[in-house]
């Protein structure tokens, strides 16, 4: 697998745009420049092309940024290929092209088990952590960056037994929590984390098998304590009604900080929801029209665990 950097390194000048008795709109004037430019125009990476050995196009991509970095296909073919870079218009400068010939990181790691730390050592690697996944389980991980550049997790996807994703999301936070969709499918499932450009770095990854708290309380009934311990962790609380109910949901005691409580009609569908970070609060009292089990959902933002206290009147 071959990824190629490329840097300019000359001074960068759009005032040549200006020889042309209308610059055309993709050269730009550098702001508080002055003088006529004397090396080195914008642009040089305009047009980038990765040739096969037999002289077809392995991949090919542009950009006018400093030192872009370019990520072509994988080569299917063995031999001499061929980089071509072909500047914007009339640019001239200096370039300097590294390339890199990239191994991904391969490790696995367990649902509720340790963390994974591993280290991006090469621009342009990517991280590829299995694991071993279960249908109807819900997962979510924790990834962290522990150093080196920006947005090492801007891309993460959660790849399916079969090779299709379950879900992909990404972020330039050192911390961000990911919360793919509930396989269908038990089998081997990977999570491949692809960093922002040339970016390296050390990521530790912790996976979740998240087990819900469930419980029953009914219209009046005693308030049900809950307690989330792990991140991602929700908890789910059934009632019944008969039609034409009017019920009150109730939280007290909330040490989670900011969660999203929301009130599920017997089909699933939702029929109200609040998101609060204060320490009681209520949802708005409903009128439910229709007989069955209604679920009330605690869902903590984020990373967020700790204790609430649930309960339902009438009204
Ligand atoms: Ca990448
Ligand atoms: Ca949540």
């Amino acid at each position: 697998m071959c990824y190629i950097w490329l840097e300019e390194t000359a001074c960068i000048c759009g005032r040549q745009g200006r020889r042309s008795a209308s610059p055309p709109s993709s050269v730009t004037e550098a702001s508080g420049s002055s003088g006529p430019c004397r090396a080195g125009g914008s642009c040089l990476f305009s047009t980038v092309t990765v040739l096969n050995p037999n002289g077809t196009t392995l991949g090919s991509g542009g950009s006018c940024a400093t030192a872009p970095f370019f990520e072509p296909p994988v080569p299917t073919a063995s031999g001499t290929f061929t980089i071509v870079i072909d500047p914007s218009l009339t640019n001239v400068g200096t370039v300097r092209v590294t390339l890199y010939n990239v191994v991904d990181i391969t490790d696995s790691v367990t649902p509720n088990g340790a963390a994974v730390t591993k280290t991006f050592t090469t621009p342009g690697q990517n991280l590829r952590l299995t694991f071993d996944g279960v249908a109807n389980h819900r997962y979510a991980f924790l990834a962290e960056q522990l150093s080196g550049a920006s947005c090492l997790f801007i891309n993460v996807t959660v790849l399916n037994p079969n090779g299709t994703t379950l879900g992909n999301g990404g972020s330039c936070g050192t911390a961000p929590f990911f919360e793919p969709p509930v396989p269908t499918a038990t089998g081997t499932f990977t999570i491949v984390i692809d960093p922002s450009g040339a970016n390296i770095g050390s990521a530790r990854v912790t996976l979740y098998d998240e087990v819900d708290v469930t419980a029953s309380m009914t219209i009046n009934g005693a308030s049900v304590p809950v307690s989330l311990t792990t991140p991602g962790q929700m908890a789910r609380l059934t009632f019944d009604v008969t039609s034409g109910q009017q019920v009150t949901v109730r939280l007290t005691g909330n040490t989670i900080g900011f969660t999203t409580v929301k009130l599920l009609k017997p089909n699933g569908t939702e029929q109200t929801s609040a998101s609060n970070s204060l320490g009681s609060f209520n949802l708005a009292t409903q009128t439910l029209s229709t007989a069955g089990t209604y679920t009330v959902v605690v869902d903590p933002s984020l990373t967020n665990t700790g204790n609430i206290t649930v309960a339902v009147t009438s009204p």
